[in-house]
């Protein structure tokens, strides 16, 4: 039966004895991906609910909304399920042609063609000017650090005035206990959701070099510096953080 809300097939990517390798958004990882995120991002429905409640709020009818790094579209998905009388476009973009394919099957399958688009590209190059809000739900981490600040700038110009980033990250604490800690609360949320001590190592070995986090003030700061004056957290979970910036009218 066709459930918007399934997960689709487990991911157990990392069950199997491999050589270490850097994690790469391939065939294999869209295959799972809806699962692994729901097992590995901690509230993540509660997040887009939270999206939804801002977006009610600050945006107008008919605003357009880019997702970047989309993935397989699950966000916009819930969006426009959940915001389906303010008539807004979405539009995602992803690098991965093979998370683009899979979010493209659902939005055919759950029918949300005529409002909803995805598009393959480097986020770090697409111009999308005159947009009304800017997602970025645990894309940020993967972008060089160096190249962070001038991407988020662009991005302010993009915005139309009183438009809105949400940034969503996976953080580090720069007290080393307390960082120690907050991984390992981190680690048993994942055991909680079935993976075992091996997978969540190997994990953590592939995306070492790939996936590089910064700390709650660093990206505040980030946010601050790209112009954005209003930035608030709206949703924190030890190492998890989500903001909403808003750009001066
Ligand atoms: C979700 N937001 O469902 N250009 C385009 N896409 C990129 C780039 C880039 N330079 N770098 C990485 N990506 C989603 C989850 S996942 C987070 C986002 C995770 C894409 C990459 O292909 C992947 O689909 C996504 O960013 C990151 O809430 O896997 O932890």
């Amino acid at each position: 039966m066709k459930n918007p809300h399934n997960k689709g097939p487990k991911d157990s990517l990392f069950q199997v004895e491999q050589i270490a390798e850097d994690f790469v958004f391939n065939e294999r990882v869209a295959q799972v991906f809806d699962d692994m995120l729901d097992r590995s991002v901690p509230f993540y429905d509660e997040v887009i609910l939270s999206i939804a409640r801002i977006m009610t709020f600050i945006l107008k009818d008919g605003d357009t909304i880019v997702d970047l790094g989309c993935s397989t579209g699950s966000t916009l998905m819930r969006l426009s399920s959940l915001l389906a009388e303010k008539n807004f476009h979405y539009i995602g973009i992803d690098n991965s042609f093979a998370m683009l394919e899979k979010a493209k099957c659902k939005a055919d399958m759950f029918s949300k063609q005529k409002n909803m688009t995805f598009h393959h590209g480097d986020i770090m190059e697409m111009t999308q000017p005159d947009t009304s809000a800017f997602i970025l739900n645990y894309t940020l981490q993967f972008i060089r650090p160096l190249h962070r600040e001038k991407f988020l700038s662009r991005l302010f110009s993009s915005l139309r005035p009183g438009g809105i980033c949400i940034l969503s990250e996976k953080t580090i604490s720069h007290h080393p206990g307390l960082n120690r800690s907050f991984i390992d609360i981190y680690h048993g949320f994942k055991q909680e959701k079935g993976y075992s001590e091996l997978e969540i190592a190997k994990k953590r070995e592939a995306l070492e070099n790939v996936l590089i986090p910064c700390s709650f003030e660093e990206n505040r700061s980030l946010l601050q510096s790209a112009g954005f004056v209003e930035v608030e957290p709206f949703f924190q979970w030890f190492n998890f953080v989500s903001f909403l910036a808003v750009k001066p009218l």
